[in-house]
């Protein structure tokens, strides 16, 4: 699938060891603690068992972690943990046995196309990890000097690596791709991808991943610690869609790389976000900073990110701020705008973990209810944005724009959605009153519209302004009544 098929969906991220449990399992469950790092035991097959619970909330597409097999670390584990979380590469030719067999991996595919949904894998290129004996409580030496690399397929040879080194300033961009991330224990030795037939062998393995599985797009991992005229022939060999990680706050430099690949997550954005909704002093002016900076340094402005508001590596929001109002506009965030709107598992259910990698709970300790608030409003927002896509030919390629913003809203339109966050929060005294004026072309006055959260009509008066108030500190989402089914508001 291409850039602008992945357009008109949106994403669960799924992490594999965290999700389901194998069927036979599951009615037992089992206890996760994240704190130990260790494996918990989710698996693809329990990932298809559970497909119902992330379609019903208005998914169309999944990621999943990343499939191939990884070091085995002595028990108990070093401090950085265990390869439960598919990050630690040993054998990119091998699967990963801990989540199940090639038979389930292909059954799970399948699953998923069945329901006319797309699955996304993640890929790591630019290191094979690796158990530093000689180092593992000391500082780092030479690290392949204590390791073996029997058993690595391929790049089984010192020379297959760059000299070690470690990552010390991330503001030294020769650094960032040449040294190595990771730790003393667990150095993430990294691969010479500076060497033509190392870059050729990438190549053709991503090409037979993506055919061997039919999977239909990309998450690369650690896009920055690769230099990019790596990528667009990586993304020529996948001939799928490529969302890439660039870890970094800087608009101007994350933007660049969608030079190379179809997309990146939008992570300058998402701290403009976290500093909007964290507090209910938060600056609003950022989310409007935020759709300049994605208009100015990304290849198709906002149309070339994924949007989030949590992800494996970040603390969930909250664990930021309890108050549901706020979370309830930082998830609306990711659903209004341009970007590729992506969930990470848990979110639904308001888990509130922390610090990696405490933000790594499992989701059957939540028994996948689906009466959950979040799940609710998540599942609101995706039938919203399906409802805008097929009431309106041009909302996939409308930009997203500002029509006004002040200290504790933000009104943003991608016609005919027009949405109105706020960060007023739950405690807001009852119903606040918000209005927004001259709205324009595509809300014309006299129109009517359902503000789908609350499920209520407004009208746009006579010289076009909107006059509407919200409870309990909610964003307001709204829609033209015409584009409005009963799947979104059941009566209106
Ligand atoms: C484990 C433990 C951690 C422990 C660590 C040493 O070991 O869990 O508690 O601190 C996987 C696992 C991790 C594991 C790592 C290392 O491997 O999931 O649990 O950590 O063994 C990707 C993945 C991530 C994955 C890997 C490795 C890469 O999404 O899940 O981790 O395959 C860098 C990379 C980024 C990478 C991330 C973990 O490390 O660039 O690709 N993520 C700065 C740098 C970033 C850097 C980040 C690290 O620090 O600029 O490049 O990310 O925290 C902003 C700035 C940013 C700044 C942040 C902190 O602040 O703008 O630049 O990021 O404001
Ligand atoms: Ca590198």
């Amino acid at each position: 699938a291409s850039a602008s098929d992945w357009q008109k969906r949106t994403v669960y991220q799924v992490m594999t060891d965290r999700f389901a449990l194998p069927p036979a399992q599951d009615s037992t469950g089992a206890a996760c603690d994240t704190g130990a790092q260790l494996p918990c035991g989710g698996t693809w097959a329990g990932i298809e068992n559970h497909l119902d619970y992330i379609q019903a909330m208005g998914f169309d597409a999944i990621w999943i972690s990343p499939i191939v097999a990884q070091l085995q670390v002595p028990l108990p584990p070093p401090a950085d943990g265990t390869a439960y979380h598919g990050y630690w590469p040993e054998n990119i030719y091998a699967l990963n046995d801990a989540f199940g067999t090639e038979a389930d991996l292909r059954s799970l595919v399948s699953a998923v196309h069945g329901r006319g949904m797309y699955i996304m894998v993640d890929v790591v290129v630019n290191h094979m990890a690796t158990y530093n004996t000689t180092a593992a409580n000391a500082a780092p030496t030479d690290p392949l000097a204590g390791i073996s690399l029997n058993g690595y397929n391929p790049f089984d040879e010192d020379s297959d690596y760059h000299p070690f080194c470690p990552i010390t300033n991330y503001g030294n961009q020769t650094m960032v791709e040449q040294c190595w991330l990771g730790s003393a224990a667990v150095p993430l030795a990294d691969v010479n991808t500076e060497d033509q037939t190392t870059v050729n062998t990438y190549y053709s393995w991503i090409g037979q991943v993506v055919s061997n599985y039919t999977f239909d797009g990309l998450r690369i991992d650690t896009v920055k610690h690769i230099r990019q005229d790596f990528w667009p022939g990586f993304v020529q060999a996948a001939g799928v869609f490529t969302l890439g990680e660039v870890l970094d706050s800087d608009a101007q430099y994350v933007g660049d790389y969608t030079n190379y690949v179809d997309a990146v997550f939008d992570y300058p954005g998402w701290g403009m976000v976290l500093q909007a909704f964290q507090t209910t002093g938060g600056s609003m002016s950022m989310l409007a900073q935020s759709i300049q900076n994605t208009s100015t340094y990304y290849k198709n402005g906002g149309f070339s990110t994924g949007s989030f508001l949590e992800n494996h590596d970040q603390p969930r929001f909250p664990s930021l701020t309890n108050d549901t109002g706020l979370i309830k506009n930082a998830i609306a965030w990711t659903f209004i705008g341009d970007g590729l709107p992506i969930v990470y598992e848990g979110q639904e259910q308001e888990y509130s973990g922390g610090n990696v990698p405490n933000n790594r709970e499992a989701v059957w300790l939540s028994a996948y209810q689906e009466n959950k608030p979040m799940y609710k409003h998540i599942t609101t927002l995706n039938n919203a944005r399906k409802a805008a896509m097929n009431g309106s030919s041009s909302f996939l390629s409308t930009h997203m724009s500002v029509i006004s913003t002040s200290t504790h809203s933000i009104a943003i339109a991608k016609a005919p959605m027009l949405a109105v966050l706020t960060n007023v929060g739950q405690g807001a005294q009852g119903q606040v009153s918000l209005s927004v004026s001259s709205l324009g072309s595509g809300y014309a006055a006299n129109s009517q519209l359902v503000d789908v959260i609350s499920c209520s009509s407004v009208k746009v008066d006579g010289s076009g302004n909107l006059a509407f108030t919200t409870q309990a500190g909610a964003p307001a989402v709204f829609l033209p009544s015409s584009v409005v089914n009963t799947k979104v508001c059941a009566s209106v």
